[in-house]
């Protein structure tokens, strides 16, 4: 059996998960929250970063190594292109969005969050008990120095860097996917879902598994507001609605879920 360890709202976690449940996958996912996954994580990997993906006791991190590997033992459907030309363009944008589009989007969202601590603990902490969400939730300030930190959120300047990154990103899907709707050629590949993953931090899209908790803290839907008119953002609502389902959201053994 694979175990997925998991934060809940995170597009490196979104990612995996999404190419778990298009490949049909069986695997059992356990939700850990920041801050108190530090110990558990570096118990498996050594180091701290989600997803984690445990297969025959051995522990993979990095979610583009975890799709490589999935991606061998579980062909279908393919999520890197057979061909070289259309492969090597699908990485390029996975690699864009991982290493430098994706951790910078993700500073004025945490800001936000961090801002309203019960909400950080409403998104972290989905399906937890509400005793569980309201603990967590005092704790949540304590913690807000260590992941502004740990996220490069130093300054006003880092967090603009990080609209920056978001306008880019949505101009980058809304060109590309005006062809064919898909990143790369004509099909779904990984290209598509390291970018809609990432911008679902600020789409949101209803019905899905990153569907932001209700109601919304005022400084995150004010952060969702500035975005959700652009075309890229319809381009991220058009891939969830054809090709992710809010049923593949769920903690515990995934041969419970219904198909
Ligand atoms: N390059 C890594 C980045 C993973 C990452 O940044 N994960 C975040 C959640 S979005 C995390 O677990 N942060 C907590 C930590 O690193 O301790 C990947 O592709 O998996």
């Amino acid at each position: 059996m694979l175990t997925l360890v998991q934060f809940r709202h995170s597009p490196y976690n979104e990612k995996v998960r999404w190419a778990l449940d298009l490949k049909g996958v069986a695997h059992e996912r356990r939700s850990l929250l920041p801050g108190p996954h530090i110990a558990k994580v570096k118990a498996l990997t050594g180091r701290t970063s989600t997803p984690v993906l445990v297969a025959d006791g051995v522990a993979l991190d990095g979610s583009a190594a975890i799709v490589a590997w999935l991606e061998e033992r579980f062909p279908e459907p393919r999520l890197v292109p057979s061909e070289e030309s259309l492969r090597d363009e699908a990485l390029a944008i996975e690699r864009r969005f991982d290493e430098d589009l994706t951790p910078r989007i993700r500073r004025p969202v945490l800001d936000a969050l961090l801002s309203a601590p019960s909400y950080f603990a409403a998104v972290f902490g989905e399906g937890a008990s509400a005793l569980a969400r309201f603990g967590y939730a005092c704790v949540v300030p304590l913690a807000g120095p260590l992941v502004r930190k740990g996220n490069g959120i130093r300054d006003e300047a880092s967090i603009e860097d990080g609209h920056r990154a978001a306008s880019a990103a949505l101009d980058l899907v809304a060109e590309r996917g005006a062809r064919s709707g898909y990143l790369v050629g004509d099909a779904l590949s990984i290209a598509d879902i390291a970018a809609a993953s990432a911008l679902a931090m600020l789409v949101r899209p209803e019905d899905s598994p990153m569907a932001a908790p209700r109601p919304v803290a005022a400084r995150y839907r004010a952060l969702m507001e500035r975005y959700a008119a652009h075309p890229g953002a319809d381009w991220v609502r058009r891939i969830y609605r054809a090709h992710r389902v809010r049923r593949s959201d769920f903690d515990g053994p995934s041969d419970r879920v219904a198909r």
